[in-house]
């Protein structure tokens, strides 16, 4: 018999890859959608027609009880969050009720529903909680076993849900994992991201439809891997007999420079700074300098590793977004 998915986030990009892998495993799809008018349910309904949309909201949680007890899920993926770092600072209340509250709205939903042992549940930690200091960097990057320090009220949100999921986990043996994901990208990140707010820049400066790039700070390292290949591991997850935290990292790290670098080579521009220029607007009260993740676990534990390279991401984010500004402008 073919299991049946709940995934919150459904209209972001995560939801979108997730929802694509579990389709093709057979699963019974159900995706949350919020508010009375979400302009973004059209694209999945054309989109995703095997996704049936129910309507919920992470800070309301009697709409949550009402999607566990409608849709009764072998499975719980939590994508949904307030996720934009930089905009957690200007609207940290916010963050925190969805973003960090919002994990224990589901999982109180899990367990008044009596759902603890026949739901498991995926909760999306993220690589933000560990904040890019160097004192709690083992050499090889990031574990599972790292300290948390987080530098943004997102990241404060996002620890909150992490440690709710393993005290849900610890209390009430419920089946739920955290997966603490690095930077995952890819044609479907929103245009508010650097790499897809680079990639899309590029394709229109080719174009002619823009001539530069605003930016704030472009020191920052991350370790970006491909959100299609980040799915995977989520779904590995919860094939586990026991439920845990893991990584999932490429285990390399790179600047938002060498970003640029390889976006405008797409197009054939070697000297990618007369196109930038720096805003203070996009600069954020505490940065995140470096992350780099070790992906041990996931590997040894999943058989989980990633597919796509660094190189491999940046062009099939800059491919694609040529072939979509071009599109515009022939409409
Ligand atoms: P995303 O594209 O920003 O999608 C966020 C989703 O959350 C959207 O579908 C949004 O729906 C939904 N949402 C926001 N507020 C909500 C609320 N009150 N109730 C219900 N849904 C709500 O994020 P993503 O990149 O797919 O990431 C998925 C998850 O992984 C997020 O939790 C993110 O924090 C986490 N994460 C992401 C990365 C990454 O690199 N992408 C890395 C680590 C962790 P609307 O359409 O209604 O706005
Ligand atoms: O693309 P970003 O906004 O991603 P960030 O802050 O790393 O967060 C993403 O990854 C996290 C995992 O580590 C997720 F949990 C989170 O939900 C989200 O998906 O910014 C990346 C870097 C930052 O250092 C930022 O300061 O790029 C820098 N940056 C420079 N100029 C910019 C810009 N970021 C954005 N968004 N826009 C700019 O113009």
């Amino acid at each position: 018999m073919s299991k049946t998915a709940l995934i919150t986030g459904i209209t972001g990009q995560d939801g979108y890859h997730l929802a694509e892998l579990l389709n093709s495993k057979g699963y019974d799809i159900h995706g949350v959608i919020r508010g009375q008018q979400n302009p973004k349910r059209i694209r999945v309904e054309r989109e995703q027609p095997y996704v049936k949309l129910i309507e919920a909201d992470l800070t309301d949680p009697s709409s949550l009880i009402r999607a566990i007890t409608t849709t009764k899920p072998d499975e719980i993926y939590n994508l949904a969050a307030i996720s934009h770092v930089g905009y957690s600072f200007k609207d940290p209340i916010l963050t925190a009720e969805v973003t960090g509250k919002g994990v224990l709205n589901i999982l109180e939903a899990i367990r008044l529903t009596g759902s603890e042992k026949s739901t498991r549940f995926y909760q999306a930690s993220t690589s933000e909680m560990f904040g890019g200091l160097d004192y709690n960097r083992p050499g090889k990057g990031y574990d599972e076993n790292a300290l948390f320090h987080p530098r943004s009220p997102y990241g404060v949100a996002k620890l909150y849900g992490h440690w709710i999921t393993k005290n849900y986990r610890e209390s009430y043996g419920i089946h739920a994992s955290c997966g603490i994901l690095f930077n995952h990208e890819g044609p479907r990140r929103g245009l508010e991201f650097v790499t897809r707010k680079i990639s899309n820049a590029v394709a229109r400066i080719h174009l002619g439809k823009q001539n530069h790039i605003e930016l704030g700070n472009l020191d920052p390292k991350r370790d970006w891997g491909y959100a299609g290949d980040y799915v995977e591991g989520m779904w590995r997850m919860l094939q586990q007999d026991k439920p845990g935290d893991y990584v999932l990292a490429t285990g390399e790290t790179h600047s938002i420079q060498d970003f640029l670098e390889l976006a405008f080579k797409e197009i054939g521009i070697a000297d990618w700074k007369p196109y930038v220029k720096q805003n203070p607007a996009f600069m954020r009260p505490a940065e995140v300098d470096i992350l780099l993740g070790n992906p041990e676990k996931a590997e040894k534990v999943l058989g989980w590793k990633r597919k796509v390279d660094f190189s491999g991401l940046v062009k099939m984010m800059v491919q694609h977004d040529l072939e979509l500004e071009s599109e515009i402008s022939l409409t």
